[in-house]
């Protein structure tokens, strides 16, 4: 069974830690989810990720999972998470769980028990005896200096591709292919409507765990979709996926066109969607810590790559945030021009083709934050590039890098009104509030009519009701222009055209010679007024979308 009405609905991610605090204990939890979901139905979501909300000791805040069966004590329990269920199940909100099985927390029972030599978990994991007194291969971790651990107990090493305390999780081992699907039936039969599977393009790793030739994050080359990925997700989606009225988006770092393809066409594909990331490229290479100024062309280049390839073989995910990444309107906009630029991004996305998510926050235009020193900040891969950094630089020269790049700025508490603590909490939130909250929060932006958050709202609500955009085909005019991304949907006859402005300049544009801009519809646009000749010059950050007849 599997009804695709994931492609008709816009989707909300939900960081819970920091979204809302019900209890005023300055934690986010699901009483403060349960109160915002009438807000988040006045958006027009139908559907909310859930970054992980389980039993954790947060090492990595909820992707190292200690119990896969229950709700984290700091944001509630089972029975108000089947409230919120039920109550976003009312508004016909969909809602999908994060699924964190690559690895488990090192503190999940199964790890504990597998500590010892003969215990039945041992195999769970890759316990490896170590080469010539260092560990058994040259893997890199992506949040540690390498990617095994040491125990004095058995004097061997386990895996970890990212934090001491994720401990990788042996795929081969059919036993906890059956615990991956046990817990897959646990939140569905509760009714979840499917799945969000972090990292899950790194699951199965090759036999006899060799020895690395890449020269950047040794070992990616023989994890990354290695060789048994495909059987082993159509091996869920067989056993158990198919039989509910669900679906799960994959999460694939690096992902590239012609990997993503195998996992998403066909009659019975592993995965209905993937997120990729080629996009979040646009000022950076490969990873936020090594930049490069925004480049327009390159982000373009990425968007029409994905549209143009998934075109009639797959559906495509349309993201610019996560809890990641720096906030976009600090990395591909402008913080001077936050409501321009953040408006021409949301369309610059919004009108694609594929299903959106939205990230806590990006609706009301949340930028990052500057804390004063490191020991402010909480992300672990932060934490691990300081460290790296300062064996070879000022602290002074580091920190500037950190503050730029790091997860945190996504993860700042979510800004409610101007009352104290942003709304989020009466009691001291349990990480930073952004200066900026004053003017940037909910409730000024609801009674602002020209606010980003209203503008969110309409262009989602323009989208549920939108066939071109949801089924129309996708062309891109002057991929060469570095100020303006120029793009054109169609479907049986009725095209959009979509302009936005990435720069402050000022950059000139014809309109197409077939388009007559005076019988074209508005639908929407940053500035007021509506040109009255075919040549305009665009000013800081402006968008504008036509809807017209062919
Ligand atoms: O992220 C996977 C991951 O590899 C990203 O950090 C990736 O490197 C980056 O986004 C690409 O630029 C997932 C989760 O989203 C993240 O929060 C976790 O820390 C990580 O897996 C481990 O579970
Ligand atoms: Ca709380």
């Amino acid at each position: 069974m599997n009804n695709e009405w994931y492609k008709d609905r816009v989707f909300y991610q939900i960081w819970p830690r920091s979204f809302r605090d019900g209890n005023n204990d300055g934690i986010g939890d699901l009483y403060g989810v349960y109160e915002s979901l009438d807000y988040l139905k006045s958006l027009g979501i139908g559907g909310i990720w859930f970054s992980p909300l389980y039993p954790s000791p947060n090492a990595d805040y909820g992707y190292d999972i200690s119990d896969y069966k229950n709700i984290h004590p700091d944001y509630g329990d089972l029975e108000i998470f089947r409230k919120v269920l039920d109550k976003a199940h009312e508004l016909d909100i969909k809602v999908i769980m994060d699924l964190v099985v690559n690895h488990t927390s090192d503190e999940h029972e199964w790890f504990v028990k597998s500590r010892d030599e003969a215990s039945p978990y041992r195999d769970y994991y890759f316990w490896r005896k170590g080469k010539k007194n260092g560990p058994p291969n040259n893997w890199d971790s992506f949040f540690a200096k390498d990617a095994w651990s040491y125990d004095p107990k058995t004097d061997a090493y386990y895996l970890h591709l990212f934090h001491e305390k994720q401990v990788d999780l042996n795929m081969d081992n059919p036993k906890v292919r059956e615990e991956v699907k046990d817990i897959m039936r646990f939140w569905l039969d509760m009714g979840v409507d499917g799945f969000r599977e972090d990292v899950i393009t790194f699951i199965s790793k090759p036999e006899g765990l060799p020895d690395s030739i890449s020269v950047a994050q040794r070992g990616i080359e023989l994890f990354d979709s290695g060789p048994h990925i495909h059987e082993y997700l159509q091996e869920f989606r067989r056993d158990v996926l198919d039989h509910y009225d669900c679906f799960v988006v994959g999460e694939g770092p690096m992902m590239s066109v012609r990997k993503a393809l195998p996992y998403l066409s066909g009659d019975h594909p592993d995965l209905d969607l993937m997120f990729h990331f080629q996009h979040m490229e646009g000022d950076c290479f490969f990873t936020d810590y090594v930049p490069h100024p925004f480049s327009l062309v390159k982000l373009k280049h990425a968007f029409s790559h994905w549209q143009n390839a998934l075109e009639g073989k797959a559906w495509n995910t349309l993201y610019l945030e996560n809890h990641d990444h720096p906030r976009v309107i600090s990395r591909y906009g402008s913080e001077k021009y936050r409501t321009e630029s953040g408006k021409s991004l949301a369309v610059s996305y919004m009108f694609q083709k594929g299903t959106p998510f939205v990230y806590q926050g990006q609706e009301i235009g949340m930028t990052n934050i500057k804390l004063p020193d490191i020991s402010d900040y909480k992300d672990c891969m932060a934490l691990k590039h300081y460290e790296a950094g300062i064996r070879h630089k000022p602290k002074e020269k580091v920190l500037p890098k950190i503050q730029k790049a790091t997860r945190d700025n996504a993860r700042t508490v979510m800004q409610w009104s101007d009352e104290p603590n942003a709304g989020f909490s009466t009691a001291a939130p349990w990480f930073a509030v952004n200066p900026n909250y004053p003017e940037v929060n909910v409730e000024t932006e609801e009674k602002d009519p020209d606010s980003l958050l209203h503008f969110y709202r309409d262009l989602i609500h323009y989208r549920t009701q939108s066939e071109i955009v949801r089924y129309g085909t996708y062309k891109e005019f002057e991929p060469l222009n570095s100020k303006l991304y120029i793009y054109e949907r169609e479907y049986e006859g009725r095209k959009l055209l979509v302009l936005c402005s990435f720069s402050e300049k000022p950059a000139k544009y014809s309109f197409p010679k077939n388009f007559d801009f005076r019988k074209a519809k508005l639908i929407f646009a940053n500035y007021a007024d509506n040109p009255s000749t075919p040549v305009i010059q665009t000013r800081p950050y402006e968008c504008r979308v036509y809807e017209y007849e062919k």
